[in-house]
């Protein structure tokens, strides 16, 4: 599952410049049984399988240095405050696997942070490892080139995207806005800061009641607000 992800352009480029570093653990290579089984059914009874304790503690024992993360729905909600945070990590490890889950045990004893991509129940816990890998591996400059910046994406200033155009400046009628095309930067700017309030307001009222506005952004608020 990881291989595509890694061999992918961003990703392949980030490890081939050493700007991050990726080791991925078999944890069958930590069974210690001829079969290398690696997964157990849980007390108590009921479905599924849960990874085995001992394979599972002997691959994280000797990680002293690592921030351990497990995946799972009962955690902290993945967001870009998180993945910020993890940047300032030196190494991570994410525990990931098929199966219900692992031996709450081995949460106690070596998991840093239970972090959730979402509130959905996924096979497994490759993609929201992938998930974490990607949007703390795009902070690490140089990662997305010079072209892409991450100061300008959605969450960065706390607010959601304004609308993004490219030509053609007329497509079935409908027209890119004037202002776009008009070369006043400053203009433009204080547009697009206005669309990312507005859009913010709409779709995410949640993300600006924790968030503090400047003067120019408190204007346009009111602006906003007497359009309607
Ligand atoms: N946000 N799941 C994780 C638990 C598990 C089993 C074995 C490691 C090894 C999920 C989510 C999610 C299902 C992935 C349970 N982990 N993870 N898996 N939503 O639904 O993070």
């Amino acid at each position: 599952m990881f291989s595509g992800f890694f061999d992918e352009s961003i990703m392949k480029r980030a490890i081939d410049n050493k700007l991050i570093e990726v080791n991925i653990v078999n944890i069958r290579d930590y069974a210690n049984d001829k079969h290398q089984i690696v997964d157990d059914s849980p007390f108590g009874g009921g479905p599924g399988m849960l990874l085995k304790i001992e394979p599972l503690s002997k691959a994280l024992e000797s990680l002293k240095h690592s921030k351990i993360i497990y995946t799972s729905p009962q955690g902290k909600t993945f967001n870009q405050n998180i993945a910020k945070e993890l940047f300032k990590e030196e190494e991570i490890t994410i525990i990931a696997g098929r199966y219900e889950g692992i031996d709450e045990r081995v949460i106690e004893e070596f998991v840093d942070m239970e972090i959730s991509i979402g509130d959905y129940v996924l096979t497994g816990g490759e993609i929201p490892a992938m998930a974490i890998i990607d949007a703390v591996s795009r902070l690490i400059p140089g990662v997305l080139g010079n072209k892409a910046s991450y100061e300008e994406d959605s969450f960065y200033n706390g607010l959601l995207d304004h609308p993004q155009y490219t030509r053609p400046a007329i497509y079935k009628n409908k027209k890119v806005p004037d202002i776009l095309l008009s070369g006043n930067h400053a203009k433009i700017e204080e547009w697009r800061l206005k669309k990312s309030l507005e859009r913010t307001k709409e779709r995410r009222p949640d993300l600006l009641e924790k968030r503090k506005f400047t003067k120019k952004e408190m204007i346009l608020l009111k602006e906003i607000e007497n359009e309607k």
